[in-house]
């Protein structure tokens, strides 16, 4: 008995110690690049974190109040004994307090209503097509199982002409740029996940949602699959690599296009297969 209360003891201690150490140390708990401590590396990734923050800011009130309640109705009610050690005072039984029930439901409600407004703004930047830039798409990324298969419109910037260049789990982008996907899914359900960019989103068979993000630190990070779509899906990490400038990134490009040997599809005037003059 008294083993076992010191165990529930520790998780409680724990679970108050990791609540008073996390919004001092969000890098504890949020993916944020070793370059980059306590700060998203995007700008949805940064609103994001801060909506975290406000919940983590109310539910510690919460935590803190009820368990504040907690232990002065245990202490208030406890069973004590008089001189004769008889119970000092009856038990007494009530129907509960319709007043306190309307409160309590009142206050979270209110509470969760105003989460669910000032959140509004960041979901809509970050989810509804009518927000999403109006761009030509980086790439077009497609889950499969167990890859992402990447289509990069080339260097005439239109997707399903000759000289796209396919990548497999390597997605490239420019910094400071808002990246645009056409996200697709070729069998099962996939999601696209960035952590560092603070990205989610499923891929659905037979649609394609587009995805939006910007980056504002040049480096390598990390694509994952977040759905559970089979056995491989472990396999389906990638990697998302941050340019410095539009030209490095052209230059990557381009010297991929090489490397697959499409460079012959580049427009280069009559002679280009034929060899004629
Ligand atoms: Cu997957």
């Amino acid at each position: 008995m008294r083993y076992w209360s010191l165990i529930f003891a520790l998780a409680a201690l724990f679970g108050v110690g990791a609540f008073a150490y996390a919004p001092f140390s969000a890098d504890w708990w949020l993916p944020n690049p070793a370059d980059s401590p306590g700060r998203a590396v995007s700008t949805s990734g940064r609103e994001i974190d801060a909506l975290f923050l406000i919940i983590l800011w109310l539910t510690s009130a919460v935590f803190v109040g009820t368990q504040a309640a907690l232990v002065w109705a245990q202490y208030r009610y406890a069973d004590r004994l008089d001189a004769e050690g008889k119970p000092a005072r009856p038990a007494r039984y009530f129907h509960g307090s319709q007043r306190l029930e309307v409160v309590w439901t009142i206050i979270p409600a209110a509470i969760l209503v105003f989460l669910a407004l000032y959140q509004m703004e960041t979901w809509a930047n970050i989810k509804f097509r009518s927000a999403a830039p109006k761009t030509p798409p980086l790439a077009e990324v497609t889950g499969r199982q167990f890859q992402w298969v990447i289509k990069y419109p080339g260097p005439d910037g239109k997707l399903n002409t000759p000289d796209d260049l396919f990548t497999v789990n390597d997605l490239h982008l420019v910094k400071d740029k808002t990246a645009l996907i056409h996200l697709k899914a070729a069998d099962v359900i996939h999601s696209f996940f960035l952590p560092q960019m603070r990205i989610k989103q499923d891929a659905v068979p037979g649609m394609t949602i587009p995805v939006w993000f910007d980056c504002d630190r040049a480096g390598r990070y990390e694509l994952a699959c977040a759905e559970l779509c089979g056995w491989g899906h472990y396999k389906m990490r990638g990697d998302v690599v941050v340019h410095e400038t539009e030209a490095e990134f052209q230059a990557w490009q381009t010297a991929k296009l090489t490397e697959q040997g499409r460079s012959r599809l580049e427009p280069k005037g009559d002679d280009a297969e034929g060899g004629k003059p």
